[in-house]
């Protein structure tokens, strides 16, 4: 058992040396989703939900191979004008924070994408928070944002 605890460990890209002490994560994630877009290199929305079990904490950033960079961004309209700032870090007070289809006012977005997406695949990021450390995630992409989140089930 202790052999199959440490293989996943290993698999999913735990970092640091064995002795030193990992900072216990108290952020459980859900509702990892983006919707397919068959364009390369445009920005792609991106979702997800936390539930913050411990005391407040911050998503610094995300990192995904995928594209040059991932910014929250938040909506701000202004009269008729709509434009959209990156606003990460993220506050997420204890209990649950959603970064939800439609997106407003607050979505992840993909800048710079070097790929497709398409309906069913699975996009692995990474999460940076300030206190709960990194946690590696898997996002699924889905035909449309909304029903993908509605649609939404743990592995
Ligand atoms: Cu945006």
């Amino acid at each position: 058992m202790r052999i199959v605890v440490i293989a996943s460990c290993l698999l999913a890209g735990c970092a640091g040396a064995p002795a030193e002490k990992q900072p216990i994560s108290t952020i459980g994630i859900d509702h990892m989703v983006i919707p397919a877009v068959p364009e390369v290199g445009g920005p792609v929305a991106a979702y997800a939900g936390f539930d913050n079990r411990g005391s407040e904490d911050r998503l610094l950033g995300i990192d995904c191979t995928c594209a040059a960079s991932v910014e929250l961004h938040q909506v701000i309209r202004n009269g008729g004008q709509v434009s959209m700032t990156n606003t990460f870090p993220l506050a997420l007070p204890m209990g649950r924070t959603e970064v939800k289809p439609p997106g407003v006012p607050l979505h992840f977005m993909l800048i710079g994408t070097n790929r497709a997406f398409s309906a069913g695949q699975r996009v692995p990021m990474r999460l940076r928070f300030e206190r709960a450390g990194v946690i590696d995630v898997v996002f699924t992409v889905a035909e449309d944002s909304k029903g993908g989140w509605e649609r939404w089930r743990p592995d």
